[in-house]
């Protein structure tokens, strides 16, 4: 613990969560060898300019996904457990910021979770904005449960080239915690890649990274662990608990 941290007893921390924390649940990454972008192309699945041009395509690719989560062997890990143990017991503020769009942390006992590029058993509907629960499948004939008007369903999730959720109160928490942790994911995706720095910028915290190999921004972090999440994660929160930062 640093002298600006170690002013406020009990300082926040702030953990950025990637595709990495859920590979061992059995949800795919994106980028590794047998990641998702390995099988199909961000353009044709994961732009709003993709769901324009053909919504059945990417609503395919989401529900497909959607039932994947929804299949009974898709449960939490000990990382996750490890967060929700985390947000239980440190007297100081934990928020769980994730890039995933599924709802692990949530099941593993985590509360304070910001889904900053939304969630998958969440739509959103392109003409009321109103949003709304989904397990099953999407198509252009569903009507929003909302206005009733079918065709413009969408999921709740954040596209390339959109604005990713909660940014101002990403970047207010960023500036106060006292720690930032990285976990499972690869640094390649903005404005997530930019915490790190933003962190650093503030000032005060101590940053480590949790990964199975150093990520593009490793170099920025003041400690690096690499190996499984469900190993080193749960190791390090027990010795933040035990022993601090
Ligand atoms: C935006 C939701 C404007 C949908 C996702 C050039 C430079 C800079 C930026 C850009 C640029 N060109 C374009 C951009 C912007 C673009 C971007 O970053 N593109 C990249 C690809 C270059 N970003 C955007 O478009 C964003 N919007 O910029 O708006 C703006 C600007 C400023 C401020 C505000 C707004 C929107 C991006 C969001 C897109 N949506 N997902 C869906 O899921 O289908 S992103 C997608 O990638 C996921 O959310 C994912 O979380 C994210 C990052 O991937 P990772 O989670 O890191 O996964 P990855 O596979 O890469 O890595 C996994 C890691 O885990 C690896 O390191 C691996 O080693 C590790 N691992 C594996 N197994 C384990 C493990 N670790 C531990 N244990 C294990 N067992």
């Amino acid at each position: 613990m640093n002298e600006k941290t170690r002013e406020k007893p009990n300082p926040g921390i702030v953990v950025l969560t990637g595709a990495g924390i859920s590979r061992e649940s059995g949800l795919d990454t994106f980028r590794d060898a047998d990641g998702i972008w390995s099988r199909v192309r961000i353009e044709d699945v994961a732009t709003p300019e993709a769901f324009a041009r053909d919504p059945e395509r990417v609503h395919e690719f989401y529900n497909a996904r959607r039932a994947g989560l929804a299949a009974g062997e898709i449960v939490p890990n000990a990382a996750h457990a490890a967060l929700g143990r985390l947000e239980a017991e440190w007297p100081g503020g934990v928020l769980v910021v994730t890039q995933n769009i599924d709802d692990l942390h949530e099941r593993a006992g985590s509360r304070n979770v910001l889904h900053m590029h939304g969630e998958l058993l969440k739509v959103r509907c392109g003409f009321c904005d109103a949003q709304a629960a989904c397990t099953g499948d999407l198509g252009v004939d569903v009507a929003c449960p909302e206005c009733a008007v079918a065709g413009g369903l969408r999921p709740h999730v954040v596209w390339f080239g959109e604005m990713p959720l909660e940014m101002e109160r990403i970047y207010q928490v960023l500036e106060g915690c006292g720690l930032f942790l990285s976990i499972g994911t690869s640094g390649n995706v903005w404005p997530a890649a930019g915490f790190v720095a933003h962190v650093k910028q503030a000032g005060g915290a101590h940053t480590a990274e949790l990964n199975l190999e150093p990520s593009e921004g490793a170099v920025l972090f003041d400690e690096t662990l690499y190996g499984r999440a469900t190993i080193i994660v749960p190791a390090y929160i027990e010795k933040i608990l035990t022993a601090g930062w």
